[in-house]
């Protein structure tokens, strides 16, 4: 019994986190700052956390939780409190939902990356770093949403 504990042990470990993109859009703001959205499947028999976020267009992203709490606000329209959370996690076949009101990617640097202001439809990496060190692209479009 213990032995068989062990292999299937040892199968899981070696399984590949994978998550998949459900919907997701950056949203076209004017300014410095903006934010993504995104909605993740985890096929998988365990939770994956997604520990760091990058993409082109940005210098810095961050994962942010929408509060009801007074937090200090940002300058984007509807998200009037927010926090800082240092990872986002997916839970076992289920799904995590950055969406308005919930979470957002929060993207900044936007104009030192960028000579024009992001374009309605324009196609953007995403590149989402899992605990552990994988690493997952994904592409998503901009729209005013
Ligand atoms: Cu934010």
């Amino acid at each position: 019994m213990r032995w068989l504990g062990f292999l299937l042990l040892g199968g899981l470990a070696w399984a590949q986190p994978l998550l998949e993109l459900k919907e997701g859009w950056i949203r076209r703001v004017p300014g410095n700052i903006t934010a993504a959205y995104l909605v993740l499947y985890n096929p998988g028999p365990r939770p994956v956390r997604i520990v760091e976020a990058s993409t082109p267009i940005a210098t810095r992203v961050e994962f942010h939780q929408t509060t009801s709490s007074r937090g200090h606000s940002h300058d984007h329209s509807d998200v009037s409190a927010m926090k800082r959370v240092a990872f986002l996690e997916v839970p076992a076949r289920g799904r995590l939902e950055v969406l308005p009101g919930k979470y957002h990617l929060m993207l900044y640097g936007l104009r030192e990356k960028n000579p024009q202001p992001l374009q309605e439809g324009q196609r953007v990496p995403l590149t989402l770093r899992l605990e552990g060190g994988a690493t997952l692209t994904f592409t998503l479009p901009v729209q005013m949403r």
